[in-house]
């Protein structure tokens, strides 16, 4: 049992100004792991006046002390690994595999990569008599979603801390447990004190005041469209500045020159992945027409290499859905998919037999899915792929884009020129040819309504920094 009812405000663990709670609970087990602090409105006014005071000191550092810094926090999480793929595996449910290989390692790459990206980052340009200078925007609030607790999180940290910027941190009520781990790595790692804050509580109170303040310069919000566009509504009262990671319905174009089973293996890993939880999955699989039976067989056979079930056994892809209310909603999707017509190619409605304790899905394959369903064009979060097939490349390039998100965008075959055109096509932020490594220097980031602004490498700098121009400077 994890408990952790304080805040941790200027460098320090503080009581809440309230005595309210929030239980977290294991999606596996359904069992209670955890409490939080609810925290108030004078807990978050508390942080954001820390942030502020530490504001003028943080913002000018050099930047070899901030590079130094973020190494000494790399390394401090690297020595908190078990402590980390522990958490994650307990609070989201994510295969013990999974929270090694996935979530551990990219919460970590963030920092490896704020820290080499200062190394030859441009803060300062001499244009002709004018000075160009990059500074850092002042206090931001990072509000953060469950599905990836330290990938969403060190994203936004690394950028703010390598940028200069102080923050406020309020992470997802139901998967709170690896931010508090951040917090005492920042302060093993000698983070000075206010530049980072933690108040944890609910979205109503802690989200929307951190929209909605006037001593908050900026907000950094993963999450749900619908918030996104209440942060942008609060925000707007302050003309606070607004990123936005909010979701994806992204295709995935199998080429007819694919090969069948590579093809089929990659759809299956991509919806399997975080049990579909991921803002950036590959919901809509476009197959061409000829294609279509075989790709069929070969998405059952692949499914069977996904074992879902207890996330602690090493041997296990996909663990549960992260909370009764997802999984409930994963559930009306995938019967609106076959009330609206669909075929149910594998899963179904229900728990995987023998998974009746824990919020458990099937993985799910929907084929005859037109593009103006509802599994087409909502985002279900959760593992529920709609298969869709095409004549010709002009016209998956059309179903590929007939959609209100363009947060990503896969294409998967042999020839270069065809991957290479079909991805240029793609209106996305990320658009993946065949399975690449993952390159934590690239953007990240949305299209029309999956978001405003990027993350990652060095444009997630970039969003925590204003530039400035002094004019007549020499
Ligand atoms: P949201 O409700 O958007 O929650 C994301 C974060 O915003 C959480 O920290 C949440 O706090 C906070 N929040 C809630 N209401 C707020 C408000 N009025 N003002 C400011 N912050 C607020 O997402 P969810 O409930 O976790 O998931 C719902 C749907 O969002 C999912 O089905 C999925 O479609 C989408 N989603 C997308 C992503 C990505 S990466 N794009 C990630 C997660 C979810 P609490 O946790 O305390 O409520």
């Amino acid at each position: 049992m994890r408990k952790l009812t304080q805040h941790f405000i200027n460098g320090e663990w503080t009581n809440s100004t309230g005595s309210e709670t929030i239980d977290v609970i294991n999606p596996a087990t359904e069992k209670v792991i955890g409490k939080i602090s609810s925290g108030t409105k004078e807990d978050l006014d508390r942080a954001v006046q820390a942030a502020k005071d530490a504001f003028p000191m943080f913002s000018q550092t050099s930047v070899d002390e901030r590079i130094e810094l973020l190494e000494r926090i790399a390394d401090e999480y690297e020595n908190r690994k078990d402590d980390i793929i522990q958490v994650i595996t307990e609070e989201l449910g994510s295969p013990v595999s999974r929270s090694e290989a996935v979530h551990y390692q990219m919460g970590l790459q963030h920092f490896k990569q704020a820290a080499k990206e200062l190394k030859s980052f441009k803060f300062e340009e001499e244009r002709g008599n004018t000075l160009i200078r990059k500074e850092a925007i002042g206090v931001a609030g990072l509000i953060t979603p469950w599905n990836f607790p330290t990938n969403q999180t060190s994203t936004k940290l690394a950028s703010a801390f390598a940028a200069g910027s102080t923050v406020i941190l309020k992470p997802a009520s139901n998967t709170p447990f690896a931010a508090i781990l951040l917090a005492e790595i920042f302060e093993k790692a000698g983070l000075p004190k206010g530049v980072f804050n933690l108040v944890t509580g609910s979205g109503s109170t802690i989200g929307n005041g951190i929209s909605s303040h006037p001593d908050i310069d900026f907000v950094s919000f993963t999450g749900s469209g619908d918030v996104g566009q209440k942060i942008m509504e609060n925000a707007a009262e302050s003309i606070k500045k607004v990123s936005l990671e909010l979701g994806g319905k992204s295709p995935l174009v199998i080429l007819d020159d694919a090969d069948v089973k590579g093809a089929a293996k990659t759809a299956v890993a991509n919806i399997a992945m975080n049990t579909g939880q991921v803002c950036t999955a590959a919901t809509r699989t476009l197959v061409p027409k000829a294609m279509h039976d075989e790709f069929i067989e070969a998405v059952k056979e692949a499914i069977s290499k996904f074992p879902v079930g207890d996330p602690q056994d090493k041997n296990i892809a996909v663990g549960p859905i992260v909370d009764e209310d997802q999984w409930k909603s994963v559930q009306s999707y995938i019967k609106k998919g076959m009330d609206e017509g669909a075929t149910l190619v594998a899963g179904g409605t229900g728990k995987p037999e023998g998974l009746e304790q824990g919020y458990f899905a099937k993985i799910t394959v929907f084929t005859d899915v037109k593009n103006d369903m509802t599994i087409a064009q909502e985002e279900i979060f959760g593992p529920v792929m709609s298969i869709i097939t095409y004549d010709n490349l002009d016209e998956a390039i059309e179903i590929a884009n007939d959609t209100i998100y363009g947060l990503a965008g896969y294409v998967y075959g042999k020839d270069k020129e065809t991957l290479q055109k079909v991805a240029k096509s793609i209106r996305a932020g990320q658009v993946q040819i065949n399975n690449p490594r993952p390159d934590f220097s690239a953007p990240f980031g949305g299209f029309k309504q999956s978001g405003i602004g990027r993350e990652w490498g060095d444009f997630g700098i970039e969003e925590f920094l204003e530039p400035k121009a002094i004019l007549g400077f020499n």
